[in-house]
Parts: structure tokens; C-alpha cells; sequence
């Protein structure tokens, strides 16, 4: 039988080594091999040992030039009040004529958290133990009846969540969302390479394949059809946001609204950062153009510097949600070279085989695996825009089985939440002195997914009592 031409150009760029145990494979294990194969573009492979190897180690952020970014305050911190409504009219208006989707990621392996299955399967609400997916579509579909126009929502999987991402939304009918409206497909795949550049294998019939970053988003966005759907429904911006954080508005009037009355191509919430260690990306300029630089780029020397006034110098943090534009996007997918995103290194240690084919556990990093960065896009955008957004209303992840942006932590701030909601309403709730009520509740975003919505259904439908265990639904 002819040689599959795949294997000769292996060979000529130097990665030989992948059909290394080719013959004495299963018809079954080549097929496998060989599709995982046609996935990679070598020249890219090439390309990456090039730019990130080469130097024998991570070469680190360019950091020459580098300051904070502005970014637009909240009315509190100084902003103007009258620009916030201004914005916040522009986005409710633009969500009632359904120019805006919604779009979360989640083909992160979560291997931190330590939990088996996707994470949007995680179980996070302190009551009614709903797991993260569900509070993203009850917040949707909640927007989308309040707004009249239900919403698209987008979702990225992995090759190795997809089908059981899929299967936990049908089984649980969609959260009540229209099932037409749900679309999740898979982001790409990297292979890991060794610290000389050479693709590494898995298996003798598979290689060491990961997801290629949430910066793929883009790429996936354009190759799954998503864009092409949203031009045809009329709709102009995406709201993106992590699996990871229920607290998320997941379509923010105001947010939108910034982002469309400023022009921008891409736009970014920031927090302060709590502390100088805080794992959150630094929102900086650079040769006139706004960058993301990741925690572990920016030297700890600059994450503790602080200006007169005492403040962090460097205290805008990413919490990694975006609106893009959706041709911006298109224009991202389809770049090359020096217009796409950067590819990132990470060292890892990647179970692989050796010469013979027998597994091998490494006990440190033995290989690199690429990611791309979605906040990497923010540079070549058009009008790129930071808000301010208030932390407690936006931002609690959970990324930890314990300790900080745990699921304990995470419970806290829901709880929080609420009790902010129900004393803007008058309600009386006790405390304790980390500002949790005494006793245990929760607000289903049919009653309110922020403090408009439940002001809203409070005025109509108030609860008799505050008790133990109330769900306000
Ligand atoms: C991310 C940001 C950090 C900060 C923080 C806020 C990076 C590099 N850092 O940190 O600056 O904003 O979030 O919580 O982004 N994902 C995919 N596919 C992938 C990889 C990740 O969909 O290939 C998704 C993942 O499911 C999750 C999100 O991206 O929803 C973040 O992934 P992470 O947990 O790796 O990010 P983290 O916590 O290092």
C-alpha cells in the first residue's frame, strides 16, 4: 500500500518520531494517528520552536515602555454619572433589538478545581446547589424576557467536554432556553511539543493534543459558523465571559453601552486588584496600545508599586470579561503573523511514551504546551475600552477546591449579593461580621439577576418573610 504523504512530510520537518510505532499499530490506532496528525500545521510547529523555544527558556513579557492603562471609573470613583446612564440606555437599547449574544468558554480542563466532568456542570449556588450553566441560562433567558428579544448564547467546548457539555444542557432541557439558541462547538487543539520542538505523543496512536487557549475562541468562532449566524440574526456584539464565575452579569447594559457609543472593537471590565499578588491580568499601555499582562509576567517589583495616593500602580486587573465586535472577531480568526494573536508557552508536564512505546509519568515539566490569549486581541482593536466594574456584582470565580476563588468563597459573595439586594429594598437581614446573612437564601435570576431586576420583582412580588432557606424564584 503507498505510503500516506503525511509521513514523508513529518519526516522532512524533523518530526519523524510521531509515526515512530506506525506499523505495529492497529488499522484502527493509524487511522486515529493520522487524522490527529492532519490537525497540526507543521509550519506553525516550526514557526512557535522558532519564536518561544529557541531561547532555551520562557523568554517573559516584553515589558520596555510599559504604564498603566486608563480606563473609565465608576460614578463613585469620579466617573460621570451622566455618561454611566448614557451608556446604560445605549446597551438596554441595543438588547432589545437583539444586536447582542452572549458567548462563555469553557474548554479549560479545570484541572485545580480538582472536579471530574465540564466545569459549567460544577454545582455552585448555595441553596439550590445549580450548577454554573444553569446560572448563566436563568440569567439569559431572565434578560431576554425582560429585554423581549431572548438571546443567543454561544458556548466553547473542548474536544474532551463537548459531547458531555451537550448532553448535560439536553438533559436538562436547555435550562428552559429556547434549544435553537444554544450553541456550543469545540475550540482547536495544539500538540505539546518536548523542549527541542518535537511533537509529543500521548500514546503510539495518539498525540499529546490540548486545547489551544480561549484566544482560540476566535478561530472557533469563525470556523463553527457562529459569526455567520450572528450576521444573519443582526447581531453586532458578543458578551464574553469565563465558566468559572456566576457572578457575571452575562449581558451588561451599561458595559454594552459603553462599547458601542465609544466606537470599540473590543472592550474589558476591570476591578481594582485586591492585593499585589491578586492572579489577575494588569491592564497596561504600551507604545500607545492597550495590552494584557498576565500575573505571572508582570515582576512582583511592579504588581507592589503604588502611587502617592497610596494606590496600587498597576491595580486595574483583567477579570476576563469582554464585548467584541463580531467582524472585529472575524478579522482576528483570519489573521496571520504579525496581525494574529501570539501564541504562549507554558512548560507542563505532559504524560507521554518513550522510545518503546511504554508510558512514561513525568514527575516535572518534560514539554511545552501553546495557548493563545483572548485579551491579546485588545492591541489591534479600534477604540479599545476599559470600564470599572464593581467586583462584588461581577466577579467571584471558582477555581480552587479550597481556599481563595474556592467554592466556599464563591458562596460567600452570592450570599452577599442578595443580602445588598434585599437592603436596597428595605428588608431587614442580619449579619455576620464577614457580611453573610444568618441564615441561608437564594434569588433565582428569574427574581432578579442584578439590582434593577430585583427591585423590579420585588416591588410586584414581595416574600412574606425572610426565613431560613427562602428561594426566591
Ligand atoms: C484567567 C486570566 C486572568 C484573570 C482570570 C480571572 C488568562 C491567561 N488569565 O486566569 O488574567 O482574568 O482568568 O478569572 O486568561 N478556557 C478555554 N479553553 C482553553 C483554556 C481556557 O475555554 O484552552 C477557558 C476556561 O474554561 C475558563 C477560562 O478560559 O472559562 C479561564 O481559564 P483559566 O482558568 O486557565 O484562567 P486563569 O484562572 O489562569
Amino acid at each position: 500500500m503507498a505510503e500516506n504523504p503525511l509521513l514523508p512530510q513529518f519526516r522532512q520537518a524533523g518530526q519523524g518520531q510521531v509515526f515512530a510505532h506506525f506499523d505495529q499499530l492497529t488499522p484502527a490506532g493509524q487511522q486515529r494517528l493520522l487524522a490527529e496528525a492532519a490537525e497540526v500545521d507543521l509550519a506553525e510547529i516550526a514557526g512557535l520552536t522558532r519564536t518561544l523555544l529557541a531561547a532555551g527558556g520562557s523568554a517573559g513579557a516584553d515589558l520596555a515602555g510599559l504604564e498603566p492603562a486608563p480606563y473609565e471609573p465608576r460614578p463613585e470613583h469620579g466617573g460621570d454619572a451622566a455618561a454611566w446612564a448614557q451608556a446604560k440606555a445605549a446597551g438596554e437599547a441595543a438588547l432589545r433589538a437583539g444586536r447582542v449574544a452572549a458567548f462563555t468558554v469553557a474548554g479549560g480542563q479545570g484541572t485545580r478545581l480538582g472536579y471530574d466532568g465540564p466545569k459549567g456542570t460544577f454545582p455552585v449556588t448555595p441553596l439550590q446547589r445549580k450548577p454554573l450553566f444553569q446560572v448563566f441560562a436563568e440569567k439569559l433567558r431572565a434578560a431576554g424576557e425582560r429585554y423581549g428579544r431572548p438571546l443567543h448564547w454561544f458556548i466553547m467546548t473542548s474536544h474532551q467536554n463537548h459531547d458531555a457539555t451537550e448532553a448535560f444542557l439536553a438533559e436538562h432541557r436547555w435550562f428552559g432556553l429556547d434549544r435553537g439558541r444554544v450553541h456550543c462547538f469545540r475550540q482547536g487543539r495544539m500538540p505539546a511539543v518536548d523542549f527541542q520542538g518535537r511533537i509529543m505523543l500521548e500514546t503510539t496512536s495518539s498525540l499529546a493534543l490540548s486545547p489551544d487557549g480561549h484566544g482560540g475562541s476566535l478561530r472557533a468562532l469563525d470556523r463553527s459558523g457562529a459569526l455567520d449566524l450572528m450576521r444573519s440574526e443582526g447581531i453586532e456584539a458578543l458578551s464574553y465571559f469565563q465558566v468559572d464565575n456566576p457572578l457575571v452579569r452575562c449581558v451588561d447594559p451599561a458595559f454594552i453601552g459603553w462599547h458601542l457609543l465609544h466606537g470599540s472593537q473590543m472592550s474589558s471590565k476591570m476591578v481594582p486588584k485586591a492585593y499585589p499578588e491578586e492572579k489577575l491580568g494588569h491592564f497596561c499601555r504600551q507604545q500607545g496600545r492597550l495590552v494584557v499582562v498576565e500575573y505571572s509576567d508582570l515582576p512582583l517589583a511592579m504588581q507592589r508599586e503604588t502611587t502617592s495616593d497610596g494606590q496600587l500602580r498597576y491595580r486595574a486587573g483583567s477579570i476576563a470579561i469582554h464585548v467584541l465586535d463580531r467582524e472585529f472577531i472575524r478579522q482576528m480568526a483570519r489573521a496571520d503573523g504579525a496581525g494574529a494573536l501570539p501564541f504562549h508557552r507554558a512548560d507542563k508536564k505532559i504524560p507521554t511514551v518513550d522510545a518503546a512505546g511504554r508510558p512514561v509519568k513525568p514527575d516535572r515539566a518534560n514539554g511545552v504546551k501553546f495557548e493563545l490569549f483572548v485579551f491579546d486581541a485588545l492591541p489591534f482593536a479600534r477604540n479599545p475600552l476599559v470600564i470599572e466594574t464593581r467586583r462584588e456584582d461581577d466577579f467571584s470565580p471558582v477555581k480552587n477546591a479550597e481556599g481563595v476563588d474556592s467554592p466556599q468563597t464563591c458562596h460567600d459573595d452570592q450570599l452577599r449579593q442578595y443580602v445588598r439586594w434585599l437592603r436596597a429594598q428595605g428588608a431587614a437581614v442580619e449579619t455576620d461580621a464577614g457580611g453573610r446573612p444568618r441564615l441561608t437564601l437564594e434569588v433565582a435570576p428569574s427574581f432578579g439577576y442584578d439590582e434593577d431586576s430585583f427591585a423590579a420583582s420585588w416591588a410586584s412580588r414581595p416574600p412574606r418573610a425572610i426565613t431560613d432557606g427562602l428561594y426566591l424564584t
